[in-house]
């Protein structure tokens, strides 16, 4: 099957970047991008951007019409920080936006769907080192809820209509090309932008907050790997763990000091720090390494010279 794909959500921190991957791989005529405004200029001119509602099944569907879509990748979500904010808003967005996905599927108009799962499906009972793919889910955030469940409904709508659904538990990304927008990990990408500009940054996680990180050449990587891996390959219809590193902002503080030796940091909390309290410290992947052959290449060192190299061009 060749691919006509759709990515709603194509204007955020990982939509653009695996747009841009998408595009490159599938060529621009099979790769239409979207998302409900057109705040990423550098997306909305890289080829075919439409305007798509991921709360409105006509909206959606009537897009996938269009384009002859059979795949897609769903990247539309509110992230954990906002989501505690808006509860209510969140968990519309966040499940209507994927039932109306998986029954486009259901009903035969997409063969393939990718939703990305997160870190925050876990909750303050999950072991929090090494974290099993298969453990305590009982996450406290609206976010991670409404991950735990599509979860659920994703192997649900595999398990009894026979929908080609691949997920992947995300952990923090960090990347430069567009800003994180309002989860939990995101002072990983504002540290790096905040040495550069004022040589010192505020933190709202404590120094020794632990949590499972993944540089987004690395995010990218798993999931076009997944999404290409043989069906029989796929053996978990919920969502794979995926890790790569894991760190703390002192760490992180050491890591930058490296190449900015007087960069400085100060740590003020708030409410993002009982989030990452619930979260793992690190992850245990060896499913998605065995079933896909998951790899990744980014270590803490590397991320930060890929960061401010490129982020100083920029
Ligand atoms: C967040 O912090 O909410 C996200 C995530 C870990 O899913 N980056």
């Amino acid at each position: 099957m060749t691919p006509k794909i759709l990515i709603i959500g194509a204007c955020g921190q990982i939509g653009s970047e695996l747009t841009f991957k998408l595009r490159e791989l599938h060529g621009n005529d099979n790769v239409i991008a979207s998302d409900i405004n057109y705040n990423n200029l550098s997306v909305v001119n890289s080829g075919t951007f439409e305007i798509v509602d991921a709360q409105d099944y006509a909206s959606v569907k009537d897009c996938v019409e269009k384009h002859d879509i059979n795949t897609i990748y769903l990247m539309a979500a509110m992230l954990s920080a906002t989501g505690e904010k808006y509860p209510m808003k969140a968990w519309d967005l966040n499940m209507n936006s994927l039932f109306h996905v998986l029954n486009l599927a259901k009903e035969g108009f997409i063969k393939k769907v990718f939703w990305p799962s997160s870190i925050a499906v876990f909750g303050p009972t999950t072991p929090k080192d090494n974290t099993p793919q298969h453990t305590i889910v009982e996450p406290s955030t609206v976010y991670g809820i409404t991950k735990q469940v599509g979860e659920r409904w994703c192997e649900y709508y595999h398990k009894n209509y026979g929908v080609d659904v691949r997920s992947i538990r995300y952990p923090g990304i960090i990347s430069w090309k567009t800003l994180p927008g309002g989860g939990t990990t995101d002072y990983a990408v504002e540290i790096y932008h905040e040495a550069l500009k004022n040589n010192t940054y505020e933190c709202f996680l404590s120094e020794d907050t632990k949590l499972p990180m993944m540089f987004m050449d690395d995010a990218i990587k798993a999931t076009v790997d997944i999404m290409h891996a043989n069906n029989s390959a796929i053996k978990i219809r919920s969502s794979y763990n995926l890790a790569a590193v894991s760190f703390t902002p002192k760490e992180m503080f050491k890591a930058i000091q490296k190449h900015i030796p007087d960069f400085t940091i100060t740590y003020k909390t708030d409410y993002r720090q009982d989030i990452a309290d619930t979260w793992p410290k690190s992850i245990d992947d060896s499913h998605a390494r065995n079933d896909w052959n998951w790899e990744h290449s980014f270590d803490l060192d590397a991320i930060t010279k890929e960061m401010l190299d490129n982020l100083s061009k920029s």
